[in-house]
């Protein structure tokens, strides 16, 4: 069902300094950037290594745009950290629904537009052992059969 880890979610308070510090500690160069307003973020996407099935693993830096979006809320919770892990399908609706059957709360009733224009989910982290979880499609995978578009 899933063929990599997409990316990891790391909640920051200045995407600009942060995406420096990934930089000259780590050699990590910023790919792509972003807003996206339906989920309240700046962000920052960080290549670490392609995968042989159309898509990368990344870390996400993201900045929140809004004080009511989930990553203020977390910030002003636990400060600046890891927010989310999410995994790669082909089949992001597929999964979702495999996923919800087996009793964990999906919280998009359809797959939203993600980074890339990806298509992703969320599974609420109370019934993922702590962890908030995201499913992406990375664009240009296929439902089903992970093929390119
Ligand atoms: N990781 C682990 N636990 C988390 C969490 C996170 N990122 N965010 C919230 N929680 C926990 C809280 O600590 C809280 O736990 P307690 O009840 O034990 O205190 C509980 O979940 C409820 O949290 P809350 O602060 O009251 O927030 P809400 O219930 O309003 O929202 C959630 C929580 C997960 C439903 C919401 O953050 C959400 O819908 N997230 C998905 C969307 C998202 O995060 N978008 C930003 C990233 C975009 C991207 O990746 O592209
Ligand atoms: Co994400």
């Amino acid at each position: 069902m899933f063929t990599r880890i997409d990316h990891v979610g790391i909640a920051c308070r200045d995407l600009d300094a942060t995406a420096e510090f990934y930089r000259t500690a780590f050699g990590f160069e910023v790919a792509h950037e972003e807003v996206n307003e339906e989920q309240g973020v700046r962000e920052a996407m960080l290549r670490v290594n392609g995968t042989d099935d159309g898509g990368a693993s990344y870390l996400q830096l993201l900045e929140p745009t809004r004080e009511d979006s989930p990553v203020a809320k977390f910030l002003a919770k636990n400060g600046e950290g890891v927010h989310h892990v999410a995994f790669g399908t082909s089949d992001v609706a597929g999964a979702a629904g495999a996923i919800g059957g087996r009793g964990v709360r999906v919280l998009d009733a359809e797959p939203r537009h993600g980074t890339m224009d990806s298509l992703i989910t969320f599974l609420h982290p109370k019934d993922c052992g702590g962890v908030l979880t995201e499913l992406v499609q990375a664009r240009g995978a296929t439902g089903g059969d992970g093929g390119e578009r």
